[in-house]
């Protein structure tokens, strides 16, 4: 039987071989993608992140979980797009400028891709120019993410520099420092505080 929780801690040890073939098991045995994604990688990752803060895990061990988790979520993604629907809009999304983190925003836009969405991935450490350029180029909706306290500033920038363009493409932001309360301050359209949810805060900022 799918063993999510030997999966979760081939993540937090980072042993990315055993991770996949356990995810490919879970797939196998029809195990749903989405808890696969939570009681598996997502539990993992969120351990990782735990001891991190308790100084039981340093830089190198939580690089190691975290090319785990993205190497088994790769596998996930082909059987997300299989769930989803014809497209129903374009996002651009990235981690906003100083900020490395792109775990959580590659979830999102596994997710927002699964469900029909085209996706221009603008990666990390991403200034306003290049969200404006994004919203310039077609997008319906423009996604932030922030992983730290430090770099959540940035997401008004951003918000700030599309509308002193006049653009008015909306804007959706996330990740674990962000709120609804922060995206309500900032003047951000949307906010999710999970992957899931991005799907439903994306599609209902466009209308569809
Ligand atoms: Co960093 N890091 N990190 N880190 N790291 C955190 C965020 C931290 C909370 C750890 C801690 O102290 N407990 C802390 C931030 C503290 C703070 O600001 N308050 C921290 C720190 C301090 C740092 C450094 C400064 C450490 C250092 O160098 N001294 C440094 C900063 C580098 C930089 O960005 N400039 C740093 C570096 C790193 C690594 C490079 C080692 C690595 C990143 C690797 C990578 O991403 N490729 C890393 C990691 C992995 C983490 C933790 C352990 C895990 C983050 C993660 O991937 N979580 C993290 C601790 C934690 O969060 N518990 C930590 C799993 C992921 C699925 O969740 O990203 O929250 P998350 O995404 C969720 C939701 O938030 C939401 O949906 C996702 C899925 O459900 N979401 C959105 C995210 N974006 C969204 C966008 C949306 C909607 C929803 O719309 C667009």
């Amino acid at each position: 039987m799918a063993d999510l929780k030997a999966l979760s801690e081939a993540i937090i040890h980072g042993k990315a071989d055993e991770a996949k073939t356990l995810v490919q098991q879970a797939l196998d045995e029809r195990v749903s993608v989405e808890t696969i994604l939570s009681d598996g990688l997502i539990a993992g990752m969120n351990c990782v992140g735990q001891e991190f803060k308790a100084n039981r895990f340093y830089v190198p061990e939580v690089l190691i979980a975290a090319r785990a988790m993205n190497q088994a979520q790769a596998l996930l993604e082909p059987h997300l797009k299989e769930q989803g629907v014809k497209a129903v809009g374009k996002a651009a999304v990235g981690t906003v400028k100083g900020d490395l983190h792109d775990i959580g925003k590659n979830l999102v836009i596994m997710m927002l891709k699964g469900n029909g969405f085209e996706i221009m991935d603008l990666g990390i450490d991403v200034g306003p120019a290049k969200f404006l350029e994004a919203a310039n180029q077609g997008a319906d909706v423009i996604g932030l993410s922030a992983l730290l306290t430090t770099t959540m500033p940035q997401m008004k920038d951003v918000v700030s520099a599309l509308k002193d363009a006049g653009c008015n493409v909306p804007v959706m932001i996330g990740g674990a420092p962000v709120t609804q309360n922060y995206a309500d301050e900032i003047g951000a359209q949307g906010y999710a505080p999970d992957a899931a949810s991005a799907v439903d805060v994306a599609r209902s900022l466009i209308g569809a």
